[in-house]
C-alpha cells in the first residue's frame, strides 16, 4: 500500500470519528455542569413546551423525536415536601411559552425555543397540590398546557 493511501486513510478514520465522538463529548461535558449547577439534593424537574397538542412534557424533545414521537403529557409532577431544594429547568420545543405556578407567585417566565429557563420553587407557603401552566396565549391549543404539582405522601420520599 502506498504512503499517500495509508495516510488518506488515517484522516479518514480521524473524520469520522470526531463527527460521532464530538456529540457525545458535548453531551457529557453538559451533563457534567448540569450535576454541580444545582445542589446534589435538589429535585430538578425538566419541562419541554410543546405548543402542538398544547402540552408540558417532561420527556426530553429533540430536534429528531420532536417529528415522530407522542410525548407523555406532565400531568402530575411529584414533588418532596421535606426541604428538598427544588428547580425547574424549562424549554420550548416552538413558539415563545410561558411559566407560571400562581399560588406560589412564580412566574411568569418567558420560555424561549433553544434555552433553558431555571426556576426555583421558592415560597414561604406551605406546600400543597397546585397547579402550573403556561401564562400567556402561545397557540391554539395553549389552554391545555397546565399540569399539577403533587406533594409525596411522607412514605414514599
Ligand atoms: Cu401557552
Amino acid at each position: 500500500m502506498k504512503k499517500e493511501n495509508i495516510i488518506e486513510i488515517f484522516l479518514l478514520v480521524l473524520v469520522v470519528a470526531s463527527v460521532i465522538l464530538l456529540p457525545l463529548v458535548i453531551i457529557k461535558i453538559d451533563k457534567y455542569y448540569l450535576a454541580r449547577k444545582f445542589p446534589k439534593n435538589a429535585q430538578v424537574i425538566t419541562l419541554y413546551g410543546i405548543a402542538k397538542g398544547g402540552l408540558w412534557t417532561q420527556e426530553p424533545v429533540n430536534s429528531f423525536n420532536y417529528w415522530w414521537k407522542r410525548f407523555k403529557r406532565a400531568e402530575e409532577i411529584p414533588i418532596r415536601d421535606d426541604g428538598t431544594p427544588i428547580f425547574f429547568r424549562i424549554t420550548s420545543t416552538d413558539v415563545v411559552h410561558s411559566f407560571a405556578i400562581p399560588l406560589y407567585r412564580i412566574g411568569p417566565y418567558d420560555i424561549k425555543p433553544g434555552e433553558f429557563t431555571e426556576v426555583e420553587l421558592k415560597t414561604d407557603k406551605e406546600l400543597v397540590d397546585t397547579g402550573f401552566l403556561c401564562w400567556q396565549y402561545c397557540d391554539k391549543d395553549h389552554e391545555h398546557m397546565k399540569g399539577r404539582l403533587v406533594i409525596l405522601p411522607k412514605n414514599e420520599e
